[in-house]
């Protein structure tokens, strides 16, 4: 087909999905990337034409939407709002993380939903995709509060998912704390000890390395990456954003294979540190995570040799790769082309859809190793995954053994996006290659079981 009837057949898709689902701008970002890349496949492919494989995949199976009121410390009632996207269920139950955060709306649960099933896919794991969470904001509530709030969400939620039927986790604003409360709520109702969510506590079913998992996989991956180019981490100098959960595991991995690490950020601005961020300092973003207050300014208490930029983004100091492990849209046009300028190889996404989209073809167009997070971060939830298996089986597996899962799945992903995503100078573009890759999964599943 001629590129300009491809590129209308793409646009009639997103136009529709557009006008489907208006006023949720980051759902439709999720799938207008998707749909560039995977359009064009569809095209050549007789068995999927005419099976409206994406149109289906754009439509959620089922949206629950909830109430969720608790009772705050001084005796005021307060509501928020609880979602469950249950996006695509053809190759296994739903999985995805479940993320509090005030900015939590349909469009962005959508999106991150949307991810999921082809990041799942990659995974070769059989798990469909889902994503939930709440406009709850931890950030300065007791302990208390966030347990009545998380055993509030969990009495809705808890007539929506089972082991067999979707199966969530952490994400941002849920760690080992929420999923332990939300965990105690479902057995005490549901009076069933299974395997009903991921990223527990080691002392109930939890999985040796799930909290570093995420992080210890983009890092993989980023070396298989480099390696392509005859590279690897040891020597290398990163700017990695975030100073959650995702991050602490890449600066940790990044620390063992001999990179260096210039900088971590908040909300609030970003940490250089000219030494590098190890040893001790690695540990010390747990402690700014416990702490609270989502400051990453607080390291300079500990660090006073490192500087702080107030309200600016890590993406302007020079480095041979950035990681963007904080949160989506945190990237755009202006910092990846601050990133090329200077000298830039290689971008590993960790977080969910971090990079803007003009950003992603800036970083495609100069020819950049660059990483879609629904390949770069899917060690996360890949070891969930092997969570489950160690549930199923009513076993625990060592740290050495699920490591070495991990690993061979990241290096399955990256030779799975190279397959798909190599172009004819070589270019490995990871975004088609991924988004292709996670398609053909769901797709073949979704052929096998009929129109549903
Ligand atoms: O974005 C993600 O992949 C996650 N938050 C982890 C999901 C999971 O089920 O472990």
């Amino acid at each position: 087909m001629e590129q300009q009837n491809v590129e209308q057949k793409i646009q009639e898709f997103v136009s529709i999905v557009e006008a489907r689902n208006p006023n949720e701008p980051e759902f439709l970002q999720a799938v207008k990337e998707v749909a560039a890349t995977v359009i064009p496949f569809i095209i050549t492919k007789k068995e999927y034409n005419g099976k409206k494989l994406l149109e289906r995949m754009t439509e959620a199976e089922r949206i629950i939407i909830f109430r969720v009121p608790w009772v705050d410390d001084k005796g005021e009632i307060q509501v928020n709002r609880g979602y469950r996207i249950q996006m695509n269920s053809a190759i296994g139950p739903y999985k995805g993380g479940i993320r509090f955060h005030p900015t939590v709306n349909l469009s962005v649960l959508k999106f991150l939903a949307f991810e999921q099933v082809f990041k799942n896919s990659l995974t070769t794991l059989p798990m469909g995709g889902g994503k939930g969470g709440a406009d709850f904001d931890p950030q300065g509530k007791s302990d208390m509060e966030v347990m009545r709030f998380c055993q509030s969400f969990m009495t809705e939620l808890c007539k929506h998912i089972g082991p067999e039927t979707d199966v969530p986790a952490g994400d941002i604003g849920v760690g080992a704390r929420e999923v332990g409360y939300l965990f105690g709520q479902y057995k005490r109702i549901r009076n069933e000890f299974t395997g009903v969510l991921t990223g527990k506590g080691l002392a109930y079913g939890g999985s040796l390395i799930r909290p570093e998992a995420t992080g210890y996989g983009v890092v993989y991956f980023c070396e298989q990456m480099l390696r392509t180019i005859g590279q690897e981490v040891a020597g290398k100098t990163f700017t990695v954003s975030g100073f959650g959960n995702v991050a602490w595991g890449v600066v940790k991995k990044i620390n063992q294979l001999g990179g260096k690490v210039l900088t971590i950020s908040g909300p609030d601005g970003y940490i250089y540190d000219e030494a590098g961020i190890s040893g001790d300092k690695i540990d010390a973003l747990l402690e700014l995570r416990a702490s609270g207050n989502n400051r990453a300014e607080d390291y300079i208490l500990k660090y006073p040799e490192a500087k702080f930029f107030a309200g600016k983004r890590p993406w302007e100091v020079k480095c041979d790769v950035a990681i963007p492990a904080a949160t989506q849209n945190e990237l755009n046009l202006d910092d990846a082309k601050n990133l090329v300028a200077n000298g830039v190889i290689c971008v590993t996404e960790a977080a969910n859809m971090p990079s803007t989209l003009d950003a992603i073809n800036y970083f495609l167009d100069n020819k950049i190793l660059f990483s879609p997070g629904k390949a770069s971060n899917a060690g996360g939830v890949a070891t969930s995954g092997l969570e489950m298996t160690q549930n199923s089986i009513r076993l625990n597996w060592s740290s050495e053994e699920v490591d070495a899962r991990l690993k061979e799945i990241m290096i399955g992903i990256h030779k799975a996006c190279r397959d798909y995503g190599k172009e004819g100078d070589g270019y490995v573009n990871y975004v088609k290659g991924a988004n292709i890759a996670g398609f053909v999964k769901v797709a073949e599943a979704m052929l096998a079981q009929g129109v549903v």
